[in-house]
C-alpha cells in the first residue's frame, strides 16, 4: 500500500501516549539523539492517572515501589506521603518527572492518534491524528497503556437519562459533588471498590449495582512514616535491582510453602499475619494459591469469613462474598472501608447477577421490574483492557493488514513487543508480556530499554527494519497460553481474558510466567542475534 507522504514532517520515532511508558520512551529515545514526537490525547502527561480522577482513586502498588528506577537523582528528589499514593499525588509525580527531564517540549497534547499505516516501499510509518497531523516515522512506539480504553456497557435507554452520567476512567477534572444526590454506581471492580466509600460519604442515597462480587483486601493505607520513607529512598536503587530479579516483581517475598502442607491452625495464623499487613501480600501467603484450587479455596474462604465479620446483614454479606471465581483470578481490589460502607443505612446493594439492568429511564434504572430513581449514574465498568487502546487506532501493517483483523481471535504478539506483519512497530507492555501482572513501571522500563537497545543495534549494524517472525510469534502465543493454563486465572470471567467486553475473543492476555523469567527470555533473544525477529 502506497501511503507515504513525502511532504509529511519526518521523525525517527513517534510515541503514542504520554503516560509513564511514553514519558520514559521519549527520554530514552531522545537520549540516543533521535528526533521524536509524542502524541497524547490528554492535555498533560500521566496517562491512565490523567483520566482516572474519580473519588478515592489511588494506586494499589505501594508508593515507594510505584516509581521510576532509572535515575537515582529522580528517586532522591521525590518523596511520597502515603503508603498508597492518591491520583493527585501520582499526577504531581508525573509532573515532577516531566519537568526534570524537560519532556513536554517534544509532546503534542490534546491530540489523539487515529491511524498508523506502514509504507513498505519507504519502510516508514505514516501517523495521523484527529488534529489533522500527518507525520512520517521510522519507528512507531505504542505506549497506549493496558487500561486506557474506558468502556461503558450498552444498556437500553442510555440516551434518555435526564441526570448526569460519569465514567470512572474519564472523570471530570473539576471533580463532582454528589451532596444531596441519589447516585447509582454500576460496577464493583477496583474503581467501584475505591470510589463507593467516598461517594457514600457525600450522597444522600447510594445504589450499588453489582453483577459479580470481587475479592477485596484491606489496603491499610495511611501516612508514610518519614523514617520509613527516608530509609526506602536510601535503599531504593538496591531494592529495585533485587526486585527485578524476582518473578513477582514485588518487595514482599512470595511463600515457598504449600497451603496444603501446614496445619489449619498454622494456616489461619499465616493468613491473619498477611491480612494484617494490608495489600496484596495476602495472595502470596502460599506458593499454590494461584495454581491449585484446594489451596485457593482456603484463601478464598478466609477472605469470605472476613467479609461476613464486617458486613452486619448476613444476606448482604453473602452477596458481597465472591463464590463464582477463585481469589485473585479476577484482578484483586484493595480497599479502605469498602465492606463497612454496606452497613450504612443509605447504601443499598442491588444484585444484578441474575437480572441485568433492563433499561435506563429518564429518571433512573430498571432492574427486575423495579425502578431505582437517581440523579447521577457512575459507570465503574472498566476498560477494553490490553488491546482496546491499540485497536481504536487504525493500525495497518504490510500489505494493508489491519491489526484488528490479525487479532480477531485474540492478540498475537512476539514477547508482547512486536507483531509479525508490522515492522518497526513496538508495543510497551503489550499483550503477551507481564505488564498488568507486575509493577507496571518496572515492566515499562524493561520494555523501553529493550526497544531502545534494539534501535541502537539496528543503527550500529546499518539496518533499518525489524519484524517479528510468524513462527516465533506462534510459539510465543502458545507459550503464553500454556503458562496461563497452568494457573487458575482462566477460570474467571475477567478483563484478563476479555470477558467484560461482549464479543471479545477469550484469550488470557498477559504473560503469567513471571517478570524475571520474561526478562531473561528477552535478553536471550538479543544474545542470539534477535532470535525470532527478521532484521533487514
Ligand atoms: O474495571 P473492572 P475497573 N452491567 O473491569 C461491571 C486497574 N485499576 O475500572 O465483573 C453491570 O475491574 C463488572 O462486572 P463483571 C486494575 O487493574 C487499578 O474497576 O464483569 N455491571 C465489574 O464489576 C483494575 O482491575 C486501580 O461481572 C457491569 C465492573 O463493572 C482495572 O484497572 C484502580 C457491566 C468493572 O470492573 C479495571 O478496574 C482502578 C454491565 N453491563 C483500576 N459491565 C489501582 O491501582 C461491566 N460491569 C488502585
Amino acid at each position: 500500500m502506497e501511503t507515504h507522504d513525502a511532504a509529511a514532517e519526518r521523525f525517527d520515532a513517534i510515541v503514542v501516549g504520554a503516560g509513564f511508558a511514553g514519558m520514559y520512551a521519549l527520554h530514552r529515545l531522545r537520549g540516543r539523539g533521535l528526533k521524536v514526537r509524542v502524541f497524547e490525547a490528554g492535555d498533560d502527561v500521566g496517562g491512565t492517572w490523567y483520566w482516572n480522577r474519580y473519588p478515592g482513586a489511588r494506586c494499589d502498588v505501594e508508593s515507594v515501589e510505584y516509581q521510576y528506577g532509572f535515575s537515582e537523582e529522580i528517586v532522591k528528589g521525590w518523596s511520597w506521603t502515603e503508603r498508597y499514593a492518591t491520583q493527585p499525588e501520582i499526577m504531581r509525580y508525573a509532573d515532577y518527572v516531566a519537568g526534570q527531564l524537560d519532556l513536554r517540549n517534544d509532546m503534542q497534547f490534546n491530540t489523539r492518534v487515529t491511524a498508523a499505516v506502514y509504507d513498505e516501499a519507504a519502510k516508514r510509518w505514516t501517523i495521523e491524528t484527529d488534529q489533522g497531523d500527518r507525520v512520517s516515522a521510522q519507528f512507531c512506539i505504542m505506549a497506549t497503556g493496558c487500561l486506557s480504553a474506558a468502556r461503558e456497557p450498552e444498556i437500553a435507554g442510555r440516551g434518555s437519562f435526564k441526570g448526569q452520567t460519569y465514567h470512572t476512567g474519564a472523570w471530570p477534572h473539576g471533580g463532582v459533588d454528589f451532596s444531596g444526590q441519589r447516585v447509582a454506581v454500576i460496577g464493583t471492580g477496583s474503581s467501584g471498590v475505591q470510589s463507593i466509600p467516598l461517594i457514600a460519604e457525600q450522597a444522600e442515597r447510594l445504589f450499588v449495582f453489582q453483577r459479580t462480587p470481587n475479592f477485596s483486601l484491606p489496603a491499610l493505607n495511611g501516612p508514610l512514616d518519614p523514617a520509613f520513607a527516608r530509609a526506602a529512598k536510601e535503599s531504593f536503587m538496591e531494592d529495585r535491582k533485587r526486585v527485578r530479579t524476582t518473578d513477582s516483581c514485588s518487595m514482599m517475598p512470595a511463600s515457598e510453602i504449600s497451603a496444603l502442607d501446614v496445619t489449619e491452625e498454622e494456616r489461619q495464623r499465616n493468613f491473619e499475619h498477611r491480612w494484617g499487613k494490608g495489600g496484596f501480600a495476602f495472595v502470596t501467603s502460599y506458593k499454590d494459591v494461584m495454581n491449585k484450587l484446594e489451596a485457593n479455596a482456603l484463601a478464598s474462604e478466609f477472605v469470605r469469613s472476613k467479609i461476613r465479620q464486617v458486613v452486619k446483614d448476613p444476606k448482604i454479606a453473602d452477596l458481597l462474598a465472591p463464590t463464582n471465581h477463585p481469589i485473585g483470578t479476577k484482578r484483586l481490589c484493595l480497599d479502605s472501608h469498602y465492606y463497612e460502607t454496606y452497613n450504612r443505612p443509605h447504601v443499598t446493594l442491588v444484585d444484578i447477577s441474575n437480572a441485568p439492568i433492563e433499561r435506563i429511564t429518564a429518571e433512573g434504572l430498571i432492574v427486575g421490574g423495579q425502578e431505582y430513581k437517581v440523579d447521577s449514574i457512575v459507570f465503574a465498568t472498566g476498560f477494553d483492557a490490553m488491546t482496546g487502546a491499540l485497536l481504536r487506532i487504525d493500525i495497518r501493517g504490510k500489505s494493508g493488514l489491519k491489526l484488528g483483523d490479525k487479532w480477531a481471535a485474540g492478540p498475537r504478539t512476539y514477547l508482547g513487543l512486536g507483531v509479525a506483519g508490522f515492522p518497526n512497530l513496538f508495543m510497551v507492555t503489550g499483550p503477551g508480556s507481564p505488564s498488568v501482572l507486575v509493577n507496571v513501571i518496572i515492566a515499562i522500563e524493561q520494555h523501553v530499554d529493550w526497544i531502545v537497545d534494539c534501535i541502537d543495534h539496528l543503527s550500529a549494524k546499518g539496518l533499518s527494519v525489524i519484524e517479528a517472525q510468524v513462527e516465533a510469534e506462534d510459539r510465543w502465543v502458545e507459550h503464553v497460553n500454556e503458562k496461563a493454563d497452568g494457573t487458575l486465572y482462566p477460570l474467571a470471567n475477567s478483563w484478563y481474558v476479555g470477558a467484560n467486553v461482549p464479543g471479545k475473543a477469550r484469550v488470557f492476555m498477559p504473560y503469567v510466567g513471571g517478570f524475571a523469567t520474561y526478562d531473561r527470555i528477552c535478553a536471550r533473544v538479543v544474545a542470539n542475534g534477535y532470535e525470532g525477529f527478521s532484521l533487514a
